[in-house]
C-alpha cells in the first residue's frame, strides 16, 4: 500500500523501535518492534513473533490498562500505550523511549486499522501473497489465520487447529493451495446459508444483481440495484463474478457474516434520537456504588470502576463521601471494610474520562457524609478540577418549567445532592428530621450503612439525617436537587429540578399501587432507583420493571455481571451508546394514562407478533473446561423483557456434542403488547446433565432495533465483551395486526399514527 508510505507515523513504525513490554512493576522486558513492508504485521525481533493489525481491537494512549494504571506515577504516562486485541489474546502494554515515538505508534496503528477497514474483501484477499510471509506458496497456521482475519473471519483456536491438522495431509504443519482451499471450505461450510442462497439464485451458482436485490427487499433493506451492486463490489471475492456483477456463494457468505448484516439496525448505531427534550424524557444509564470493585462489605474502592462505567456510556456515577485524614475527603462504603479512595483522585479521573464516549451530561450522585469543613474541600476540588465543565448556575435566569435537554447540557457535569433550603434557616433548628422520609438514599434508615447495632430511631434523628450543609457545596446543586419523596399529589406544581431516590422495594411498591401516577411523576421529575441495602454481594434487581414506569436513573452495580447488566447493556446499546435513550411518548406526558401493570389495551399497546427461527450457531466455545466432556451441548433461550404481560421465554431443543456448527431450525413465537419497551435477549447455554447449565454467551437488544430477515447475532461474554467468532444465525419475522412488516421501527411508527 504505497499511499501508506506517505504517512509519517507509518514510516516511523517501519524504522522500528526499542520498547519495553510491561506486565507489572517486576516484569518488564525490552522488545524490538518494527512494522513490516506489508503494512499489516508488526514484527518482534526479540521473541521472533508478530502481531497483525487485523487482530487489533483498539489502541489506548497513556496509562489506560490495569497494569499501567497501577504503575502510573512511576512510568512516564506520555510514553506508554496499550494495544487491545480482539478475542482472547491478552492486551499488550508498551513503554516507548520518548513521547514522540509513542504518539507515532498510537496514531500509526490507528491509521493502519482504518486502512484495513477501508479495503474491500477483494483488496484484502489480494494481500494473500503477503500473508505467505516466506513466499513458498505454503502457509503455516498463523499465516492462514492472519489471511482469514484480514477478511474479517475470526477463528476459534479450538476448532481451527484441529481442522488445520486434518487438512494438512503432508503433515508438515503447512498447507499448500489445495489444502488451504479445503480448510476454508470446511471452516465456512454453511449448508443452511447455501439453502438461502439457492432459494434466490435461478441457476443455483450465482446471484444476479436483480436476484440479490430481491433478497435485500425480503430482508427489509434498501432494495435497489445500486445497493446490490455496491455489496458485490465490497464482498465478492471472485474477479470474474465481480466484473460481471454476480455474487457467488462465497461472496454471499462473506456478506451475511459481515457487520452490515447484523441483527441490530445499523442506523441506530449513531445518535439518531432527538436530544432536545427535557432530561426527564430519557432513560439515563446509571451506576450504583460506582467506586466498588466487587461486593459492598469487603471489596476495594478504586477509580478503575469509574473509568469502566464511563467507557460503557454510563451517565450517572455515585460517590459516597466521608471525612478522610488530613482534611481530604475519601470515597468508600461507610461502616464497612471496603478500602478508601481519595475524593480528589476520583474527580480527576472523572474529569479525564467524562466525555470520551458520550458528549451528553454526566451526573455525579453525591452521597455526602462529610463534615462542613470537608464539604468545602469537596466543593473546591469540584470547581478547580472540573473547571468550566461543572455546571454551577442554571442555564437561564427564569425558573424552569422543565429541565433542560441533554443537547443543552452537552459537555457539562451536574452535581446531584441535597441543597440548603434558605427558608429552613439555621441548621438543626428547623426540626426538619420528621420530613426526611427513608426514601431518600442519603438517609441511612433504609441502607445497609445503618448497621444493625445502632438504634434506628437514633440514626434517623441523629447526625446524618440533618447533616449540616456547606453552602459552597450546596451551591453546586442546580438541576438535580435531592428531596425526600412526598407522594404524587400536586405533581404538576413541583419544581422540575427536584428529584427523589427510591430503593428498589419502594419503587416496586409504587409501581404496583400507583403505576400510572409514577409514570406521570416521571414525565417531569427525575427518579433514581437503587438496589436494596440487603444486597451485600452487590447483586442487581430487574431494571426493566423500573423503566416500564418511566424511571430514568435505574442504578445498577456495574461491577456485577449477569442478566440485569445484560439488559442494561441492551437498553443503552442504541442511540450511539451515548447513555441517553428517549423514552416512548406514552411515558413523557404528565397526563399519560399508561399503566405499566395494565394487562391489555391503552396507550403504548400495539399488539405485535415476533417470530424468531433459531437456525444455527457457529464456533461456540466450551466454557467450563474442567468438565469431562469438552464439547458443548448447546441450547438457545429467547427471552422477552418488557411490561409484565410481555415477559416470556422459550428455548430450542438441545444439540449434543456440537459447538462448531449446531443446527436447530427451531421456531419460537412471542406476542408483544408494548413493543416499544421490550428487549429481546438471546442466551446460549451448555446443557449439563448433573448441574446447572453453563452460560456460554448472550446478546440483548431493543425490539425496536431488531432487523427482520436472515441475520447473525454476534454473541457477548458475561462481562459484556465480544465472544467472537461465536454467532447465532436466525430468521426474524414481525407481524402487526396479521400483516408482516419489514422494518420494525418505521412500521410501528406508522401503526401509531393510524391509531
Ligand atoms: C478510509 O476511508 C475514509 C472515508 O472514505 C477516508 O476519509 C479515510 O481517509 C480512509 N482512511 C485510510 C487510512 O485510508
Ligand atoms: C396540594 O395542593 C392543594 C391546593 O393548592 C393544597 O391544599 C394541598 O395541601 C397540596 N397537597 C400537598 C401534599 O402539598
Ligand atoms: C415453546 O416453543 C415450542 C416450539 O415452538 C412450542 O411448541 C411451545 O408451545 C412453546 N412454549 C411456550 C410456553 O410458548
Ligand atoms: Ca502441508
Amino acid at each position: 500500500p504505497d499511499s501508506l508510505l506517505d504517512n509519517e507515523d507509518v514510516r516511523v513504525m517501519m524504522q522500528g523501535c526499542s520498547m519495553v513490554k510491561i506486565r507489572s512493576s517486576r516484569w518488564q522486558k525490552s522488545r524490538n518492534l518494527r512494522l513490516l513492508d506489508d503494512g499489516l504485521t508488526v514484527w518482534c525481533e526479540s521473541t521472533k513473533s508478530s502481531l497483525a493489525v487485523t487482530e487489533v481491537e483498539c489502541v489506548r494512549e497513556g496509562c489506560q490498562s490495569e497494569a499501567l494504571r497501577q504503575l502510573s506515577g512511576s512510568v512516564p504516562e506520555g510514553q506508554c500505550f496499550t494495544v487491545v486485541f480482539r478475542g482472547a489474546r491478552k492486551s499488550l502494554d508498551l513503554l516507548c523511549p520518548c513521547e514522540d515515538e509513542a504518539r507515532h505508534w498510537v496514531r500509526g496503528l490507528r491509521t493502519l486499522k482504518e486502512h484495513v477497514a477501508n479495503m474491500s474483501q477483494k483488496q484484502k484477499l489480494d494481500q494473500y501473497p503477503r500473508a505467505d510471509q516466506n513466499q513458498d506458496g505454503k502457509m503455516s497456521y498463523d499465516e492462514v489465520k492472519r489471511l482469514l482475519q484480514m477478511i474479517n473471519i475470526d477463528l476459534s483456536e479450538q476448532y481451527a487447529r484441529s481442522l488445520f491438522k486434518r487438512c494438512d495431509r503432508s503433515g508438515d504443519g503447512r498447507l499448500d493451495h489445495v489444502e488451504i482451499e479445503e480448510f476454508c471450505r470446511e471452516l465456512l461450510r454453511r449448508p443452511e446459508l447455501d439453502a438461502v442462497f439457492r432459494h434466490y439464485s435461478s441457476n443455483g451458482c450465482v446471484l444476479a444483481t436483480a436476484e440479490l436485490r430481491d433478497f435485500l427487499g425480503d430482508q427489509g433493506e434498501d432494495a435497489s440495484l445500486n445497493h446490490a451492486q455496491s455489496l458485490i463490489l465490497t464482498y465478492e471475492l471472485n474477479d470474474w463474478a465481480q466484473k460481471n456483477q454476480f455474487m457467488t456463494q462465497n461472496g454471499f457468505t462473506m456478506y451475511m457474516l459481515s457487520r452490515e448484516n447484523d441483527v441490530v439496525n445499523p442506523d441506530h448505531a449513531r445518535v439518531y434520537q432527538d436530544m432536545s427534550y427535557p432530561l426527564a424524557h430519557y432513560f439515563i444509564s446509571s451506576s450504583h456504588n460506582t467506586y466498588l470493585t466487587k461486593d459492598q462489605v469487603t471489596s476495594a474502592s478504586s477509580t478503575e470502576p469509574y473509568i469502566r462505567a464511563l467507557n460503557q456510556g454510563c451517565r450517572c456515577v455515585e460517590l459516597d463521601c466521608w471525612d478522610g485524614d488530613k482534611g481530604e475527603p475519601v470515597i468508600y462504603h461507610g461502616h464497612t471494610l471496603t478500602s478508601k479512595v481519595p475524593f480528589k483522585e476520583v474527580i480527576e479521573t472523572i474529569a479525564q474520562y467524562a466525555f470520551k464516549v458520550s458528549p451528553y451530561p454526566l451526573i455525579l450522585s453525591l452521597e455526602n457524609h462529610c463534615s462542613v469543613e470537608q464539604q468545602a474541600v469537596m466543593a473546591k476540588h469540584l470547581r478547580t478540577i472540573l473547571g468550566n465543565k461543572l455546571l454551577t448556575k442554571p442555564l437561564s435566569a427564569q425558573p424552569p418549567k422543565d429541565l433542560p435537554s441533554p443537547e443543552e447540557l452537552k459537555g457539562r457535569i451536574l452535581v446531584k445532592g441535597k441543597k440548603q433550603i434558605p427558608h429552613l434557616g439555621q441548621l438543626g433548628k428547623a426540626g426538619s428530621c420528621a420530613s426526611f422520609s427513608s426514601s431518600s438514599e442519603d438517609e441511612p434508615a433504609s441502607s445497609y450503612k445503618n448497621t444493625p447495632k445502632k438504634d434506628p430511631a437514633k440514626v434517623s434523628s441523629g447526625r446524618l439525617a440533618i447533616k449540616p450543609k456547606n453552602p459552597e457545596l450546596s451551591e453546586l446543586v442546580v438541576y438535580c436537587r435531592s428531596v425526600p419523596f412526598r407522594g404524587f399529589e400536586n405533581a404538576s406544581e413541583k419544581p422540575p429540578n427536584e428529584m427523589s431516590s427510591f430503593s428498589e422495594n419502594e419503587a416496586h411498591r409504587l409501581i404496583k399501587d400507583s403505576g400510572k401516577l409514577f409514570v406521570r411523576h416521571n414525565s417531569r421529575q427525575l427518579s433514581r432507583i437503587y438496589p436494596s441495602g440487603q444486597r451485600l454481594q452487590s447483586s442487581n434487581y430487574d431494571p426493566q420493571e423500573m423503566w416500564n414506569a418511566g424511571c430514568q436513573m435505574v442504578a445498577l452495580n456495574f461491577q456485577t455481571p449477569g442478566e440485569q447488566m445484560d439488559l442494561n447493556q441492551g437498553r443503552f446499546l442504541h442511540n450511539g451508546r451515548c447513555g441517553y435513550i428517549l423514552k416512548p411518548g406514552f411515558l413523557c406526558s404528565p397526563t399519560s394514562d399508561f399503566n405499566p401493570e395494565n394487562t391489555g389495551g391503552g396507550p403504548g399497546h400495539i399488539p405485535t407478533q415476533l417470530t424468531i427461527r433459531i437456525i444455527s450457531a457457529q464456533q461456540l466455545p466450551k466454557i467450563n473446561t474442567e468438565k469431562a466432556s469438552s464439547i458443548v451441548d448447546p441450547q438457545v433461550w429467547v427471552e422477552i423483557h418488557g411490561v409484565a404481560i410481555d415477559n416470556a421465554r422459550n428455548k430450542t431443543q438441545r444439540i449434543d456434542n456440537n459447538g462448531f456448527n449446531p443446527r436447530w431450525d427451531c421456531t419460537l413465537s412471542f406476542q408483544l403488547q408494548v413493543p416499544e419497551l421490550a428487549l429481546v435477549r438471546f442466551v446460549v447455554e451448555d446443557h449439563d446433565h448433573t448441574a446447572k447449565n453453563d452460560f456460554v454467551g448472550q446478546f440483548t437488544l431493543p425490539f425496536m432495533s431488531l432487523r427482520t430477515g436472515y441475520r447473525h447475532v454476534h454473541l457477548l461474554k458475561a462481562d459484556g465483551s465480544s465472544l467472537s467468532p461465536s454467532t447465532l444465525f436466525i430468521h426474524v419475522k414481525v407481524t402487526l395486526k396479521g400483516v408482516p412488516i419489514k422494518t420494525v421501527s418505521e412500521r410501528i411508527a406508522l401503526a401509531k399514527r393510524k391509531a
